[in-house]
């Protein structure tokens, strides 16, 4: 049994995500969980909201509500909406916990001891139009690398180049738009990542395995010469964690807090502690996935991502974890993705642009948008959500393939022998060769799980449903039975007994069908199948069975229609 550390990138607080934010990190970071845990690894999936920096108070400031309070409703909020998209995690934490501050400060601290941390004076923008200092993402202007001018003082979304405010061509602040700035003298605290450029060279060097999207952007950012600059780890805002040395007082730098960059990768960790003490267990139970001293130099960790977070978790992170000079686990594997466009144009929070993970809940069931989402996966390049894609989708693969199957097996069973697992027969040459032909197909099912290539997972299930769609069509049991009842029995036998099949395999995309079809079959084994022969004689005659209801709706032109003219607009 190996011992699988997964985490998705964790969302900002401020407001709902979009199915593009929901498709690059968390849902496919779930179906690796799932399919993990199928496998029977043990498995810590880890996610929780980003809830430091300017956009958190700033919504705040908007919703009329004291920050921290807003913070802890959203994260309600987020968590009820995970949970209906049926993101496994072991826990959902949050960046502002107590665990997070302890451990952003002791990392901060170790930092300082070895020597990796320099004192900077420097100078910041102040908004004289907003009355504050402004960060680095409320100020935009022209990226000096590829001209974008909507770029961001933290980061180019263009070319993703990470920046800083004062390289920006024309700034403006992005909250009044004003150009009224001044810049101030201010003291912050920098992480020497420059210093550790061999030591990340050499560590992304030996990742051999990594998808081309990870290496290649952060190469980019290594052997650009400017690419791996030092970095400010503190800012003059409110919120957030006050900086301080391990559990001291850090002289000079009273008032100010870590950077939401510096804290946001450290609540990986500090998640599992949180998880420890929401569940009764001790600091024990939650370093054996953490620290490589502590029993997790045996853990595979794998981290799920969009492409704009690749440099922050390719270089800054690591390098706080090896600057450390302490045993902390290092990701062993990055998944990235791209981008998911919507309806010829970007899904776009700050425009409202694009389908919100709870609109879409309100609209159809979690299985749905899995399916679609996960087998249009970004991930060779960018993909586009268009309604007629999504509705053609969905009745073909869920409703016509697999639902369909589901549905005429049973019902046809139940008139013909009754609810249960017919008797008489044995299966002949047309299931021997669907047994192969599965077998097959399984093995390569797995190989792509276990490599993250989530589109291919997803068409190689989509091939498992087809065979037997296929072997259901030419077997004929409707015809069969007028002859040779017998015959008829055996073709349905195996068919019941691929109903849960299909269940244990689907379950990592579609988790709340495949319940229904296990619970259909009257059973709960749902070992994953090694032999396929076996697994296909698992429910023996005389079983009992239900007919489940609809698996899967047809997407009708009307409903098509209407969800595409309400979401044309914008999300107010
Ligand atoms: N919250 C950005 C994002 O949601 C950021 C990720 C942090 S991962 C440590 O895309
Ligand atoms: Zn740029």
């Amino acid at each position: 049994m190996a011992r699988i550390l997964i985490t998705s990138a964790i969302p900002y607080i401020n407001g709902i995500k979009h199915l593009g934010n929901l498709v690059g990190s968390q849902l496919p970071a779930d179906l690796y969980a799932r399919y993990n845990r199928a496998r029977g690894n043990e498995v810590m999936f880890l996610c929780a909201t980003d809830e430091h920096g300017t956009p958190a108070e700033l919504a705040a400031a908007k919703a009329g509500k004291p920050v921290a309070e807003y913070c802890a409703e959203m994260h309600g909020v987020q968590a009820e909406i995970a949970k209906g998209f049926r993101l496994s995690f072991d826990h959902f934490g949050r960046s502002s916990s107590a665990a997070n501050h302890k451990l952003t400060q002791h990392f901060a601290g170790q930092l300082a001891e070895a020597g990796l941390i320099r004192e900077v004076s420097e100078k910041q923008v102040y908004s004289h139009a907003d009355g504050r200092f402004l960060p680095d993402r409320y100020i935009e202007g022209t990226c000096p690398n590829c001209g974008y001018d909507k770029a961001r003082g933290d980061q180019c979304e263009n070319c993703t180049k990470q920046l800083d405010p004062t390289d920006l061509i024309e700034p403006r602040s992005a909250i009044s738009g004003s150009t009224d700035l001044e810049v101030r003298e201010t003291k912050h605290l920098y992480l020497r990542q420059s210093d550790m450029r061999d030591k990340l060279n050499d560590w992304i060097d030996s990742q051999n395995d990594w998808p081309i999207l990870t290496t290649s952007i952060a190469k980019k950012w290594l052997n650009d010469g400017d690419g791996l600059q030092d970095r400010g780890i503190t800012r003059d805002l409110d919120w957030g964690i006050p900086v301080k040395k391990g559990s001291d007082d850090w002289p000079g730098m009273e008032g100010k807090v870590f950077y939401v960059w510096f804290d946001a990768p450290i609540e990986y960790i500090a998640c599992a502690a949180e998880w420890a003490e929401a569940n009764g267990k001790t600091d024990a139970d939650w370093e054996r996935w953490w620290r490589t001293d502590k029993g997790a130099d045996d853990v595979r960790y794998v981290q799920f991502m969009g492409k704009d977070n690749v440099p922050f978790h390719t270089l800054s992170f690591p390098a706080t974890i090896m600057g450390s000079g302490e045993d902390w686990k290092l990701v062993d594997y990055i998944k990235s993705f791209n981008y998911l466009n919507y309806d010829g144009g970007q899904f776009s929070t700050s425009q409202g642009r694009g389908v919100f993970m709870d609109q879409a809940l309100e609209i159809l069931p979690a299985d749905y948008w899995r399916w679609w989402l996960l087998s249009h996966a970004p991930e060779s390049g960018d993909s586009e959500f268009t309604w007629e894609n999504f509705q053609q989708s969905v009745n073909k693969d869920l409703a016509d393939v697999l639902g369909n199957f589901a549905s005429r097996v049973t019902k046809f069973c139940r008139s013909k022998f009754g609810e249960v697992v017919p008797e008489g027969g044995e299966y002949g040459e047309q299931e021997l060769a669907l047994i192969k032909e599965l077998q097959e197909k399984l093995a390569f099912y797995q190989a792509h799980m276990e490599a993250m290539e989530v589109r291919k997972s997803a068409s190689y299930l989509r091939a498992i449903w087809v065979a037997g769609n296929e072997y259901l069509q030419s077997a004929a049991p409707w015809s069969a039975y007028k002859e040779d009842p017998d015959r008829a029995a055996a073709i349905i036998r195996l068919s019941l007994n691929l109903i849960r099949f299909y269940a244990v395999l689907s379950g990592p995309f579609i988790p709340d069908a495949a319940a229904k079809m296990l619970e259909a079959m009257g059973t709960d084994n749902a070992d994953w199948p090694e032999d396929v022969a076996e697994a296909l004689s698992l429910l023996p005659a005389g079983h009992e069975f239900t007919v489940p209801d609809v698996l899967f709706a047809k997407i009708q032109d009307e409903e098509r229609e209407g969800w595409q003219q309400k979401f044309a607009g914008q999300r107010t």
